[in-house]
């Protein structure tokens, strides 16, 4: 028996199969959660739809998380398959493609600082907003994820390293407010992994090649490693967890100066 059995969660970021939210969505499953999955717009709708399917799902919402009304809508609809949701996995980020490149400086402007917050970090506050009376009461827990460019700056990440600073301050307030309802919230700080949000970052591979090299694991992680980690931090295994940020990035983060071998 898995230790989500009897766990409903909604899985909020599926895009392919190499998505993070693919590797949340397998471990859960394998752990024994049902699930639901929400699609960003309609040229996600048949592949969402597929994957569910895979993960023995017929649940799958449309849900652009810039819009008030299709969060409020995802749990409208929702409300018509389950009377609760256990598990909320948050796994979306977005910035104008111009702003992930270049200078800091040169690449910000009002616009993109704007859009940046708002689908990466206030999204994450307005799902608990909405979803927070099919959460309340009953030992639930939302999940989502950073980048250490939150906390180091990077080259080219530049103002998404300013949104994941402040969706993971949003994790440490939204598990204040959330804690008395027994709903718990953390952050899990992946490495960097080749999904479609990677595509087209120019020196990804640069990047992939340097964790390789300097971490202390020497590897890069894997979707099936972030993955694992959320099925424990969204279960009762975790239930004296809350408001943490948790590194699964072979221990690169730890490293100040790596003798290259
Ligand atoms: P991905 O492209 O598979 O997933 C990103 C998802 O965000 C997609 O499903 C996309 O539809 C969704 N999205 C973007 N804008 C949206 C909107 N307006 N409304 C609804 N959905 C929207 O890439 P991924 O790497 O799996 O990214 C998932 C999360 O992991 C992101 O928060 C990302 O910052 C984070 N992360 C990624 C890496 C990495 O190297 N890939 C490392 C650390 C953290
Ligand atoms: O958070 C991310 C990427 C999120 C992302 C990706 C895109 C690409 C397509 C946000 N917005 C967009 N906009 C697009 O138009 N990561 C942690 C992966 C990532 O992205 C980087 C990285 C890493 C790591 C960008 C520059 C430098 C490093």
């Amino acid at each position: 028996m898995g230790f989500l059995e009897g766990k409903r969660a909604l899985i909020v970021g599926l895009a392919s199969n190499r998505s993070i939210a693919w590797g949340c969505a397998q471990a859960m499953r394998n752990q024994g959660a049902e699930l639901a999955f929400t699609y960003q717009n309609e040229k996600l709708q048949g592949r969402v739809e597929k994957m569910a399917a895979e993960f023995d799902s017929d649940i799958a919402l449309p849900c652009d998380v810039g819009s008030d009304t299709d969060i409020e809508r995802v749990f409208e609809r929702l409300d018509d398959f389950w009377d609760h949701v256990d598990i909320i996995i948050h796994s979306v980020a977005f910035a104008p493609r111009e702003a992930l490149e270049g200078d800091y400086l040169d690449a910000i402007t009002r616009e993109n600082f704007n859009v940046a917050h708002e689908i990466s970090s206030y999204s994450f506050a307005a799902i608990a907003k909405a979803g927070r009376n099919m959460m309340e009461g009953r030992d639930g827990a939302m999940l989502t994820m950073s980048y250490l460019g939150a906390e180091r700056s990077m080259p080219n990440y530049n103002v998404m390293g300013l949104a994941k600073a402040s969706l993971e301050a949003n994790v440490r307030y939204m598990a204040e407010s959330l804690g008395p309802d027994g709903i718990r919230v953390n952050g899990i700080s992946a490495g960097p992994i080749k999904t479609l949000a990677a595509a087209g970052i120019s020196n990804f591979r640069k990047m992939l090649t340097h964790v390789e090299t300097y971490a202390p694991m020497r590897r890069n992680i894997t979707t099936e490693d972030v993955g694992n980690t959320a099925a424990f931090l969204c279960s009762d295994l975790a239930a004296g967890i809350t408001g943490e940020i948790t590194y699964v990035d072979s221990g690169y983060n730890n490293v100040g100066m790596a003798m290259e071998v």
